[in-house]
């Protein structure tokens, strides 16, 4: 299956496009990539023409076009049942997609004061209630995840599933704000994600994107 496109932002800011672009090239789903950079004054337009929401990214597949990050996962779990995208066990599958969900529908506050800068580092950045109740909340959930689901591998499931390319904007946003206080699990945890190839791929096209300008 090497027909599906998926358009995504830049790299260096566009959270909800490195999530199924982690996904896909982590889980080595062959896939063309194409860009729209975003904060330009013909960004809208592209968007507005490409795009069935105007926003990315989106997932084109024949005459289907698939947006929103967490639906194109979806579809691209389906299509590759033998890559096991979720955990495989009806229990952990659902604790998986309702820690998955809580990031896709909350943590507003942590998304709008921080925003994903991916290759900028700004130590020690100021919090407000909201975003240090969202990062206590998150590092519950990684540390619940690593200790009770983990133990067939480093990631939050043990394997590499989906709730691992939802949370990865967040460990870039500790990355770049931080040190965030963590357990040893989230800490470990977001070591794994950071040794990724596909994290070291993502950041290599930023800093490509970055220089082109
Ligand atoms: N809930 C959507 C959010 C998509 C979204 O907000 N995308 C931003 C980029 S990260 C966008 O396209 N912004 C362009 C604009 O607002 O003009 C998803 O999960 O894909």
């Amino acid at each position: 299956m090497t027909d599906l496109t998926l358009t995504i932002g830049d790299k260096n800011l566009s959270s909800w496009s490195f999530r199924p672009w982690f996904l896909m090239t982590e889980a080595g789903v062959p896939f063309t990539e194409e860009n729209i950079r975003l904060d330009r004054p013909e960004s809208r337009g592209v968007l507005k023409e490409k795009s069935p929401s105007g926003l990315v990214p989106f997932l084109t597949h024949g005459d289907l076009q698939v947006w929103d990050s967490l639906a194109i996962m979806e579809y691209v779990v389906d299509l590759f049942p033998e890559k096991q995208l979720w955990p495989a066990e009806p229990g952990p599958r659902a604790i998986a997609r309702a820690v998955s969900a809580e990031m896709h529908s909350g943590f507003s506050a942590l998304r709008t004061v921080w925003p994903m800068m991916f290759l900028r580092s700004h130590p020690n950045h100021t919090t407000q209630a909201g975003v240090a109740r969202d990062i206590a909340r998150i590092d519950t959930l990684w540390t619940m995840c690593r200790k009770q689901y983990g133990a067939g591998g480093d990631f939050l499931f043990g394997a590499f599933s989906v709730a691992d390319a939802i949370y990865a904007p967040v460990v870039s946003r500790f990355s770049t704000y931080g040190p965030v206080t963590a357990s040893t699990e989230s800490a470990a945890y977001m070591e794994t994600i950071r040794g990724t190839d596909a994290w070291q791929k993502w950041r290599a096209g930023a800093e490509a994107e970055v220089a082109a300008g």
